[in-house]
């Protein structure tokens, strides 16, 4: 469904551009994502590393728990939206798309950045400037939505993505034209078809592009899956715990509420 339509017509097969993008063009096109994502990314490479090794351990209750997750994920989602507010073109949709796009697409882009934040060696995933596996989120009652991220986490390592080519497919899932209730589909569309041309390119450099870029796109469905997995939990947690539900931050709210 989220497949780039560039791969399904077969428009890059031959390793050649499309004939109205110039390679001048998909390079600032790579520049400015590349840029924008190191700017946002929240944690240096450096510093991931230097914390890889430090455990987290908690015995947290369940609306505790739920409280700094979603502190976490709230201000993660910030980083994300100013990722898309630098990139080339999403300033000039309409407002009511860019709300759309980044309400539909955050969390995705969350996901897809986690590789970073990732030890495949251990399972375990930054949380609160610790790494932590699954045990850490037991309390939250989810091991099934839990268990599905940290899936996705060992899969998204085992790809071995560059920055620019996690930048690049951040920008082109968060430019996904198929979001319900988009205006300007066609816009997002052209956006999106260029973000893909230069992820394509940016493969090349090092690898057979299909391959790794249908590997890439083949997690899509796992993303959507946690997704809705993850607003059926949360709906699940207001029922239980309306107060606590009340009290979450007000971004972490208004994206999945
Ligand atoms: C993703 C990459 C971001 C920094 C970041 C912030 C919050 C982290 C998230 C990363 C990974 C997933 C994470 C989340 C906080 C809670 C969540 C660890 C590292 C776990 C999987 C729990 C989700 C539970 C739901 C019920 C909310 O740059």
């Amino acid at each position: 469904m989220l497949e780039p339509a560039l791969l399904v017509h077969g428009a890059l097969e031959s390793g050649q551009l499309p004939a109205d993008i110039s390679v001048l063009e998909i390079d600032r096109v790579a520049q400015n994502v590349v840029k924008s994502h190191l700017e946002t990314c929240q944690y240096t490479t450096e510093e991931l590393k230097r914390l890889a090794w430090s455990l987290y351990s908690p015995e947290e209750s369940c609306e505790a728990m739920w409280q700094q997750c979603s502190l976490q994920i709230s201000n993660a989602i910030q980083y994300v939206v100013e990722f898309a507010k630098r990139i080339d073109g999403f300033m000039e949709l309409c407002q009511n798309d860019q709300i759309i796009l980044l309400k539909a697409g955050c969390l995705e882009v969350l996901l897809l950045r986690m590789v970073r934040a990732f030890n495949p060696l251990n399972s375990t995933v930054l949380f609160e400037g610790k790494f932590g596996s699954v045990q850490m989120f037991k309390s939250l009652g989810c091991d099934d939505l839990i268990g599905a991220i940290f899936e996705l986490g060992r899969t998204l390592c085992r790809l071995q993505l560059s920055e620019e080519e996690l930048a690049l497919f951040t920008a082109a899932v968060l430019l996904s034209p198929d979001r319900p209730w988009l205006t300007e589909t066609k816009k997002v569309q052209k956006l999106q078809d260029k973000i893909y041309v230069a992820l394509q390119h940016e493969i090349q450099k090092k690898h057979a592009a299909e391959d790794k870029l249908s590997k890439m796109v083949s997690k899509l469905p796992l993303m959507k899956t946690i997704c809705n997995l993850h607003l059926d939990k949360l709906e699940f947690f207001r029922l239980l715990h309306p107060e606590t539900a009340m009290n979450f931050p007000p971004l972490y709210k208004e994206v999945f509420n």
